[in-house]
């Protein structure tokens, strides 16, 4: 299969045309793609090799064996050698100092070159390896963990069920408890994690791990920091309005005293990121209908409607490759926790790794991860070359999923599907707390405790005697939450969000990617579906399909301002997210009157 891309690589190049713009080609173009086609090749093929030997590591933990962890480790070694190489990066270089005579697509790649051969320099070799080594042993020790409660062994999916549903405040904290103890195991790895992750990128002149992170959207650290402060800004007085709510409605609940901080345990979430699970509304509960249903009925589902828009099924490897459901939580093997979706060989092998319950909150994530499995589906194309086949940017990958996740969660579409009666009466003020209870919440995380955790770990090189500090401090200011009780240094809270290990300094591409989906979606809404934004059904609407599959198509090889542009015809803001939620905050002040506020009327 790999080899049709190579055949018309090249006979694009000898016909001097590509997409139909006759043009000649020039002898620097000739030179610069006779280097970018022997790098992709060699890049697809470790890529590869990468791919499977993680895949193994993710999905087969077994204490004590480390071997899949070693080959792991061989298969990142070899992809930093390469991608690291001084001659690819001598002639990466060389070609951009003549970037004006090449064509833009060539640039793209060139650019993709140098960006990846900044993590892994060959000048600071040993660094890389050091790096390659903590990154796989942090992996294993934290999906390898065995999480323990009351004496028995549970699983992560266990410990959020209890905070879903539990009403026995002791239990809860138990259990919230419970699941922060592996912090403590993770911290040391973070730390060496966060040196070598700095220093490498240090070596090819960028000053910290997170601005090179950021450097991927053509901002810098400042303008993403100023993004996310912007955003909590354009949201905080709903945030605030959800927030004396949040507090008022739990201490109800919990039979207990109006606290000023929403304590960590009484939240439906392990880090407060989503308040939603909390909300039953009549007429359209999800909850009750999916736990009649089974795990492999909650993929599939999600498959049927990108089917019914006009997207192909899924190929039949995913199927049989992919780790969809979750293995006993006292299985002697392990498996990464945490939903993913891979992209084995930049090319028809698509898989996802999860642990899928029938629940609404994996049918959000079952959807959300087959948004990345058509992205790769779509980008997997003869228009775009291997170093391309990435999203428009970060946060587009995230937020095409997402927002069918959204999607597939409102009442129309539900009925539609039979799986409530579309006759029943929904308070549809209620449906939308609720789902601001999962998106306005969840800003507040991202932008707020999470990238500015991780901008101090990695631009202010944060001591780790402050970590947890730190990251209580973040969670009072932004997120208005504090813990059941003092968290003292010996713990590391912010480590149990796996993203801080294996995704790192990266969280702010999930805030962006609800911006972007809330303008997507709003443009679907009104100029695809003509519907109501809050009431909308996509199943069946090929427009939908049509729609995503030209944003999705030309993967990174258009600049993603472009993008948004052409697509919706505006540039990146807020106003679609604020105004959908516009209606939630005369009700919010309603019900919160005479209650009293503690999060500052002004953001601080
Ligand atoms: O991590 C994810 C995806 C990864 S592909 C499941 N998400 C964030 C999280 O779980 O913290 C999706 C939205 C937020
Ligand atoms: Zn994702």
């Amino acid at each position: 299969m790999k080899q049709s891309f190579w055949a018309l690589g090249l006979a694009c190049l000898l016909l001097g045309s590509c997409g139909g713009n006759e043009q000649t080609v020039s002898k620097e173009q000739t030179e610069a793609q006779q280097f970018i086609d022997s790098y992709s090749q060699k890049y697809v093929q470790l890529y590869t090799n990468v791919s499977e030997a993680q895949w193994r590591a993710n999905i087969e933990i077994v204490e004590g064996d480390s071997t899949n962890t070693v080959a792991a480790r061989k298969a990142d070694e070899a992809m930093a050698e390469f991608t690291g190489a001084a001659d690819n990066i001598e002639n990466a270089r060389k070609f951009m100092a003549m970037k004006d005579k090449l064509t833009e697509l060539q640039v793209r790649q060139l650019e993709q070159i140098l960006y990846a051969a900044a993590n892994n320099p060959q000048t600071v070799a040993d660094l890389v390896k050091q790096r390659i080594k903590a990154e796989n042993d942090q992996t294993k020790q934290l999906y390898g963990y065995q999480y323990m409660l009351g004496g028995k062994k549970v699983s992560t999916n266990d410990l959020d069920g209890i905070l879903k549903k539990e009403n026995n405040e002791g239990k809860r904290l138990a259990a919230w408890t419970a699941s922060k103890e592996i912090g403590k195991t993770l911290k040391d790895g973070l730390v060496n994690l966060r040196n070598y992750r700095n220093q490498t990128v240090q070596a090819l002149g960028y000053p910290d791990f997170f601005t090179y992170q950021v450097s991927e959207y053509g901002m810098s650290t400042e303008e993403m920091m100023q993004t996310m402060d912007r955003l909590m800004q354009e949201l905080y007085p709903l945030y605030r309005e959800l927030h004396t709510w949040e507090r008022y409605e739990l201490a109800k609940k919990y039979n207990a005293a109006v606290p000023d901080y929403l304590p960590a345990h009484w939240l439906p979430n392990r880090w407060g990121q989503d308040w939603s699970a909390g909300i039953e509304v009549k007429g359209l509960n999800l909850d009750s209908v999916l736990a009649t249903k089974n795990a492999e009925w909650i993929v599939k589902e999600g498959e049927k409607l990108y089917t019914s828009i006009g997207f192909p099924a899924l190929p039949a490897t995913f199927w049989q490759k992919s780790s969809l459901y979750p293995y006993p939580a006292d299985s002697a093997v392990k498996k990464n926790n945490h939903a993913s979706a891979w992209h084995m060989d930049l090319n028809n092998d698509v898989r996802s790794l999860m642990s899928v319950e029938p629940n609404a909150e994996w049918f959000e994530t079952a959807n959300h991860e087959l948004g990345h499995i058509y992205y790769y589906l779509t980008y997997t194309n003869p228009d775009v070359p291997p170093l391309l086949r990435k999203g428009a940017n970060r946060a587009y990958h995230e937020a095409i999923g997402s927002m069918m996740g959204l999607a597939a969660m409102q009442k129309p579409y539900v009925a539609g599907r039979g799986l409530i009666n579309a006759d029943a009466k929904t308070d549809e003020t209620q449906a939308l707390l609720k789902e601001a209870l999962n998106t306005v919440v969840f800003i507040f995380f991202s932008s707020g405790t999470m990238s500015n955790f991780e901008k101090a770990m990695y631009v202010d090189s944060l001591s780790p005697d402050q970590w947890n500090a730190k990251w209580w401090e973040l969670a009072k200011k932004y997120q208005g939450i504090v813990p059941p009780s003092a968290r003292g240094e010996e713990f590391c809270d912010a480590s149990t969000k796996t993203h801080i290990n294996d995704d790192p300094a990266q969280y702010y591409d999930y805030a962006l990617s609800y911006v972007i989906l809330y303008q997507l979606h709003n443009h679907i809404a009104k100029n695809i579906l003509h519907q109501d934004p809050h009431a909308t059904n996509y199943f069946g609407q090929t427009g939908i399909g049509d729609f995503l599959k030209k944003i999705t198509y030309p993967g990174a090889s258009k600049d993603w301002r472009q993008v948004l542009k052409e697509s919706t015809g505006e540039e990146l803001n807020a106003k679609a997210m604020l105004e959908y939620f516009q209606p939630l905050v005369s009700w919010l002040q309603e019900q919160n009157k005479g209650r009293k506020y503690t999060l500052p009327e002004q953001m601080q």
